[in-house]
């Protein structure tokens, strides 16, 4: 079918949906709005017996626990007394009964979404594990880039479910609890509620009281709020002269506010802040540092057990090579944050592309506290259209960091969050997986992808080995897939401009920064492709330790990140993977079709069409990449690669976005071959 007429056929179907989707139902209709926590209640209460002091908290897990649990045992939750942290529970299972044992409230919720999970997938309960159960990373935190106006910057899924104009009212607190818990039962106990690029205004009282109104709800599902905050506030909003950090008034405005804050929301978590990046204010506009910056914010935190999350996501124009950034910046400064702050790194250097190394910043500070920050948003891997599952970068993350000879204890984890106010939440049911994948890692992060997948795809669809075990390898598969008809071989950053969709490595209009074009990092000419960034060249990988250094110098999946190739050597290699990308993103699709007798029609029909535009949009990545780096390459596509469908002058007068493929839109769309 040509792209038209899918497109034609995809509107059609868009029309049909409701009469076909009612005759052909056999499941309920479904509009993932339950996401994983699709359990049904039993007819009869279950019996739960509280030998622990009562709070909201255990209100809500002995609730949780009398809806759900099906198997006629009755539940104990009982006060430990054996050794475990504040989080961690245990489950033990006796004759007549199952014990939860925990020594917090938030234990006892933990291990009854435990329990609940394993009644879900079916697993003998004979075979819960009798260890106690302890998360990996204190801090388990979304960070939201919630706009103030209810915008959401990279969000794909509607508006935000903070920042709304009916924050106090029964929908929203019906949400904000909703939300509460979809986090509790993955193990989430933190929220960032705005933008990192943070209006001062977030400060003011009208929005600490909002803050304090949503902190209220999550607070019995053990979770935690924590601002981001404009580093100019109390210029902007307190009126100060200046925002120096060391400066006497400065300092006391932001004692004054902290206080404000801690009146409202008592366990109030801490600022995230972004400084002297992307335009951001921050320390360096007063020639202080970033430590200096974030030191006077933690020393006000400090008596109330606050925490600074301070980003170490910088960039400045007209860098010869912006991964070398951080780590000069920050390097210098090992040493001198303050024992509450921590420093978050964005997992690759550049940011957050579909393949990146890790951040030497990982290996380099030794004597700082840091986190690392993972997108669960897609921005660059297919917004809410394509699948990619991203467990396999996560643990690719972590393999390499251990095989580069760090450790992944850190005190704490981010991730952006994909949440907005659309009815399944993050703008494609698929997507929720990644929003699963990142608590469950944040938890456990030695689970692997296969094991998550299998997981949240029984509860979120069917325990049906004929549906989870082709989905499971799907989903495995996704992300690989993405990296090969986006960005193989350590390709990096061509995406279009003003938006980070569709592919345009040709994109560099006159006086936009080099650094936010597409050339800068492909850098192909008549020789070949890849950014030199060994000695000869920027020398970034020299900021590497030995062992992981060896690794990324000689991987083919970094070859063009770390070098710059002959086409002789490389163009085949290019257009393999290019062609394996776009037969992997057709076979999504051609698998997710069989899967109709397992999924109700609602979200069969509309995953469908998600799939069969990301089977299209491969086509579009890999004729647009291959036709345009061929006019440096001057080589014939191989033989076995099949015939481009797309003309180059075609693609290039249209940018391809996530929304575009609307009725309006077809007839401008460029017109594929036959
Ligand atoms: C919130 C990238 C994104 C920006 C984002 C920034 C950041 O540049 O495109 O939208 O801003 O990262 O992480 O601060």
């Amino acid at each position: 079918m040509s792209i038209k007429a899918s497109i034609k056929a995809f509107i059609l179907t868009l029309i049909l949906i409701p009469v076909s989707g009612i005759c052909s139902l056999k499941l309920y209709a479904e509009d993932g709005h339950s996401l994983w926590l699709r359990m049904i209640a039993p007819k009869q209460e279950a019996k739960v017996m509280l030998a622990a002091d009562y709070t909201p908290t255990i209100g809500i897990a002995i609730d949780e626990l009398k809806t759900y649990w099906r198997q006629g045992t009755t539940i104990v939750l009982a006060e430990s007394n054996l050794p475990m942290s504040d989080e961690s529970y245990c489950i033990r299972e006796y004759d007549d009964n199952i014990t939860i044992m925990a020594r917090t409230d938030v234990g006892f919720l933990y291990g009854a979404y435990d329990l609940l999970r394993r009644q879900t997938l079916g697993g003998k309960l004979g075979h819960i594990p009798t260890e106690v159960q302890t998360p990996k990373y204190n801090v388990r935190i979304l960070n939201h880039w919630d706009n103030l106006n209810g915008t959401i910057e990279r969000g794909f899924a509607g508006r935000s479910i903070f920042w709304n104009t009916e924050l106090i009212s029964v929908k929203s607190t019906t949400i904000l609890k909703e939300y509460g818990r979809a986090n509790a039962s993955i193990g989430i106990n933190g929220t960032v509620l705005n933008n990192v690029n943070a209006s001062p205004q977030m400060l003011n009282e009208e929005n600490i009281l909002k803050a304090k109104y949503i902190a209220d709800i999550l607070r019995p599902y053990g979770m935690q709020v924590y601002l981001a905050v404009n580093f100019a506030s109390p210029k902007v909003l307190g009126g100060l002269p200046t925002a120096d950090p060391l400066d006497e008034d400065v300092q006391q405005w932001w004692k004054n506010k902290i206080a404000e804050i801690y009146n409202a929301i008592p366990d109030f978590g801490g600022f995230l802040v972004k400084a002297n990046s992307e335009g951001q204010p921050g320390p360096g506009d007063y020639k202080r540092t970033h430590a200096e910056g974030a030191n006077m914010m933690a020393e006000a935190l400090e008596p109330y057990g606050g925490l600074v999350m301070w980003r170490a996501f910088v960039y400045a124009a007209n860098s010869t090579d912006r991964a070398n950034q951080a780590y000069d910046e920050f390097m210098p400064l090992d040493g001198q944050f303050r024992d509450n702050v921590i420093v978050q790194i964005k997992n690759g250097p550049i940011d957050f592309q579909p393949r990146e190394p890790v951040s030497p910043l990982f290996f380099g500070l030794k004597k700082t506290q840091m986190m690392p920050e993972f997108q669960i948003t897609q921005e660059y891997t297919g917004e809410s259209v394509h699948t990619c599952f991203l467990a396999s970068m996560w643990k690719e993350f972590f393999d390499d960091i251990k095989y580069g000879g760090s450790n992944i204890n850190y005190p704490a984890i981010a991730g952006v969050a994909n949440i907005g106010n659309d009815v399944n939440w993050c703008g494609s049911d698929m997507a929720q997986a990644n929003w699963y994948a990142f608590g469950r890692m944040a938890w456990n992060p030695e689970l692997t992808p296969e094991q998550i997948a299998q997981e949240w795809l029984s509860q979120t669809f069917s325990r049906s080995s004929k549906f989870v075990k082709p989905m499971t390898k799907l989903l495995c598969e996704t992300r690989e897939a993405v990296v090969n008809y986006m960005m193989p071989l350590g390709i990096h950053h061509i995406f279009a401009g003003n938006h980070h969709y569709g592919p345009e490595p040709w994109y560099a209009p006159r006086g936009v920064r080099a650094d936010w074009t597409p050339p800068y990092y492909h850098k192909a000419d008549s020789f070949g492709m890849g950014f030199d960034r060994t000695a000869t060249g920027s020398n970034n990988l020299a900021q590497y330790p030995e062992t992981i250094r060896k690794k990324y110098d000689t991987a083919p999946e970094y070859i063009l990140y770390f070098h710059h190739v002959s086409w002789e050597s490389v163009w085949n290699l290019l257009c393999n993977k290019y062609d394996a990308g776009v037969k992997q993103a057709e076979s999504f699709a051609e698998t997710w079709k069989c899967m109709k007798e397992y999924v109700d029609a609602e979200r069969h029909q509309s995953q469908q069409r998600k799939f069969d535009r990301q089977a299209m949009d491969a086509w579009w990545w890999r004729d647009a990449c291959l036709l345009y780096f061929q006019t440096f390459s001057k080589m014939p596509l191989p033989d076995d690669s099949p015939t481009p469908r797309f003309k180059l002058e075609d693609l290039q007068k249209y940018t391809l976005r996530m929304d575009n493929y609307t009725a309006a839109d077809i007839d401008k769309l460029p017109v594929p071959r036959k």
